[in-house]
């Protein structure tokens, strides 16, 4: 609990167990729930995260947004919070930034990666499609954003019922956001301290940064 309200922590994997041991292992006492969604692992991701107390929701469609789906659907807080399972954002933070959500009476806050408390946690090429993306955001939606790539949100249970969020893929994250802020709820973003990862990198830069930026176009133009 923190600030009365029950706190649930969504994780999606597809084989961190390396990552989600450690990411766990971090989580201060605050969070009531950690959901990880096991995203079709071959390791023993489902086995560490059960082991360590986490409720484990099983998802067969692939993809970064289809297990959010299947994670926010078993949450059961009145907060999500989320991060990935690689040990790159913060659970440490949580706190802090749920005390923030509060103080500025925002709906959904967004972590906001940037700029980079560690220059080595991103690659240039990373760097470069995360800025492309965000500035297309920008001026598609008329709207300030300053990382709309994070992974590490915070934000009311109850938004979901409103929301539309249909991506099953990498582009669930920019799609949140979106849905959040053309929603008319109030957004905010707040910055933390972004690591390397841990494990194997999943994402397909360029062709995730290609599907991202088509996503963005197709959501503006009514194309969905
Ligand atoms: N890429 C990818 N990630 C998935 C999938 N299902 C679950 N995930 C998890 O979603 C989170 C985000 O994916 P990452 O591969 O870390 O993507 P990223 O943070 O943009 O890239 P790096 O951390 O730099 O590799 C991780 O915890 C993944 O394990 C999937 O089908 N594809
Ligand atoms: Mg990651």
């Amino acid at each position: 609990m923190r600030q009365n309200l029950k706190i649930s922590l969504v994780i999606p994997c597809y084989n961190e167990e390396d990552g989600v041991r450690e990411v766990i292992g971090r989580c201060p006492p605050e969070i009531d729930e950690i959901v990880v969604v096991d995203n079709n692992c071959t390791d023993r991701t489902a086995e560490v995260a059960r082991s360590l107390g986490a409720v484990v929701v099983s998802e067969k469609t692939p993809g970064y947004g289809a297990a959010y789906k299947a994670g926010m659907k078993a949450a059961t807080g009145d907060l999500i919070v989320t991060l990935d399972g690689d040990g790159t954002y913060p659970p440490e933070s949580i706190p802090a930034l749920i005390d923030k959500l509060i103080e500025k009476r925002w709906d959904f806050l967004s972590a906001c990666r940037f700029p980079l408390a560690d220059k080595a946690a991103m690659g240039l090429t990373n760097q470069f499609g995360n800025w492309v993306l965000t500035v297309t955001a920008m001026v598609l939606f008329f709207t300030p954003i300053k990382d709309s790539q994070s992974g590490m949100w915070v934000f009311k249970r109850s938004l979901l019922e409103k929301m539309r969020v249909t991506s099953d893929g990498m582009p669930f994250s920019q799609e949140i956001k979106l849905e959040a802020i053309l929603r008319g709820y109030r957004f905010g973003e707040e910055h933390i301290a972004y690591g390397a990862r841990i494990g194997e990198v999943k994402l397909q830069k360029w062709r995730d940064g290609w599907l991202n930026l088509s996503f963005l176009f197709q959501k503006r133009f009514g194309l969905l």
